[in-house]
């Protein structure tokens, strides 16, 4: 599933992000950049130990803000490593986080020069945010970026299951409709 809007293309394929050959990848890290299981253990396990040196030297990242560092032995030349919302209730400020590491991921793309960007569904793993939702605040705040800003050639959701991919899709219709 494909659409352009301006001169930016936005795209959601099933697939696993650390095979992508975009110009960043984003990865679903944590607070303290530790590493960890999920999308962050994959990209960092392909990407090789000069991901973490680079992590250890930035520290650490709230929820909603992003960092970027080399793609080490990865395809894409780098990571933007950003923090989503741990999900409670939905009731603590959960949607308004999701989106910044969003909206955080891309302003990083663009400050520094990249064109194409892919992102895994952020926090619908171990931080459990219900993906549905997550989708819809995903592809809206990717959506409102582009929109706004027309430096970004690519942008792709890669989404690791058939039921992840069909949430995004049902979302990306509902608001391309
Ligand atoms: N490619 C694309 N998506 C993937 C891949 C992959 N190779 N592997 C997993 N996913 P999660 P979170 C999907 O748990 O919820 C980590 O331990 C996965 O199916 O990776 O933001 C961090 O260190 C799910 O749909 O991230 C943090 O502590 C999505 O990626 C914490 O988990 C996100 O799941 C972050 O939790």
């Amino acid at each position: 599933m494909e659409a352009t809007i301006g001169s930016t293309t936005l795209s959601l394929v099933r697939g696993d992000i650390t095979a992508e050959d975009t110009d960043a990848i984003v990865n679903a890290a944590n607070s303290m950049l530790a590493g960890g299981g999920g999308v962050d253990g994959a990209i960092h396990r392909a990407g090789g130990p000069r991901i973490m040196e680079e992590c250890r030297k930035i520290g650490s990242c709230p929820a909603g803000s992003a960092v970027i560092t080399t793609g080490g032995r990865l395809k894409a030349r780098y990571v933007i490593h950003t923090i989503g919302p741990v999900y409670r209730d939905g009731e603590h400020g959960e949607e308004k986080t999701l989106a910044s590491a969003y909206r955080e991921s891309l302003k990083l793309a663009v400050e520094n020069g990249l064109k194409t960007v892919s992102f895994p569904s952020i926090s619908t793993g171990a931080y459990g945010y219900p993906v549905e939702a997550a989708a819809e605040t995903a592809i809206r705040t990717v959506m409102e970026f582009i929109k706004k800003n027309n430096k970004l050639d690519l942008v792709r959701f890669v989404l690791f299951s058939d039921g992840d991919l069909a949430s995004y899709t049902r979302a990306f219709k509902r608001l391309t409709a």
